[in-house]
């Protein structure tokens, strides 16, 4: 795959020709961002997971297109060469929606958060993104108010998100409670509860659910009918079978925040700090899980993105 050549004017969107060949012909793309790889995987599993997604929606029938910034081109489907540079450079960025004048301006690398991939998705034309958990509320929150970008940020911009709800480090009830104020749409993948991450069922229901892509495509036309400006959060739990032990994870998520509080780890390092604690205190489990969170997201956003296609197009 080769992305576009031509260098466009800062800020401009560098869109590889198969990304731009599906858009025009009106087929199935999805988004994937880049934080994942960078900041939320470790070497070398990140390169190889980030493959795989890509391999996974090309395998059903979708073009991905993964978002991310290298010398300041802001790109949306990368090479070979430059998914390889997100993966394995030390400097790249955790690049939030804030961030991403300052770091094209000044001719840097960032990898995209869930934040920044929507928004630039959104800029591309593209209406399915696939990602692992969301950012939300943190536990802390009523101390540090910290609250990711990516809620603030999926109340203004129409994408379908697929994911397996928000990461079970955050703290869950307050997210749900943050999504409905921000008009964000949330739909059960399947299912009627809401993902936990990690855990197949967070202990939080949800008000909808969809049987199938065909029901998620149909939920996104009428959305676009009625000018429904926010995004829609298709959830995807974990097979149970699947999921980390959830005796194990409540114990290494007290030992990661209280370590988190230790050492005085604060703004957009907690993520990092803790996904990176789970993976080192589980033996590399939460990794597995992690990556199977991945592709069996990016697998359902593009059986979500064909049906969508197909239902614009019929
Ligand atoms: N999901 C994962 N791993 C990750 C993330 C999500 O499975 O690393 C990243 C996403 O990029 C998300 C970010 O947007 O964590 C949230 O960071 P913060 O809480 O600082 O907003
Ligand atoms: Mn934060």
């Amino acid at each position: 795959m080769t992305p576009a050549a031509t260098a466009l004017a800062p800020g401009s969107l560098t869109i590889a020709d198969d990304v731009q060949e599906a858009l025009t012909e009106g087929r199935a793309v999805v988004a994937l961002e880049s934080t994942i790889i960078s900041h939320g995987l470790p070497r070398p599993e990140n390169l190889r997971v980030a493959a795989e997604v890509e391999d996974i929606v090309r395998s059903r029938g979708a073009v991905p297109a993964t978002i991310a910034i290298l010398d300041g081109q802001v790109h949306v489907g990368l090479s070979e060469d430059l998914l390889e540079q997100v993966a394995n450079r030390d400097d790249v960025i955790k690049v939030s929606v804030r961030d991403l004048a300052a770091i094209v301006a000044r001719g840097g690398h960032g990898a995209t958060t869930v934040a920044a991939t929507s928004h630039i998705a959104m800029l591309a034309g593209l209406r399915v993104f696939a990602t692992g958990g969301l950012g939300g509320v943190h536990r802390q929150a009523r101390d540090s108010w910290d609250e990711s970008a990516d809620l603030t940020t999926l109340a203004v911009t129409p994408m379908t998100v697929v994911c397996s709800g928000v990461k079970s480090i955050l703290d869950v009830g307050a997210t749900l409670e943050r999504l409905e104020t921000l008009n964000v749409g949330v739909l059960g993948y399947a299912t009627d509860s809401f993902p936990g991450f990690y855990l197949t069922d967070s202990g939080f229901s949800v008000n909808w659910s969809a049987r199938d892509e065909d029901e998620v495509a149909r939920i996104m036309s009428v959305r676009d009918a009625l000018k429904i400006a926010s995004a829609l959060v298709v959830a995807n739990p974990l097979p149970a079978a699947e999921q980390l032990d959830p005796d194990l994870h409540d114990q290494v998520l007290e030992e990661g925040l209280r370590l988190a509080g230790a050492r005085n780890v604060v703004g957009k390092d907690v993520t990092p700090f803790l996904l990176d604690h789970f993976h080192r205190a589980t033996h590399g489990a939460s990794l597995l899980v992690n990556e199977r969170i991945i592709v069996r997201n990016a697998e359902l956003a593009a059986r979500i993105a064909v049906a969508d296609a197909a239902s614009r197009t019929a």
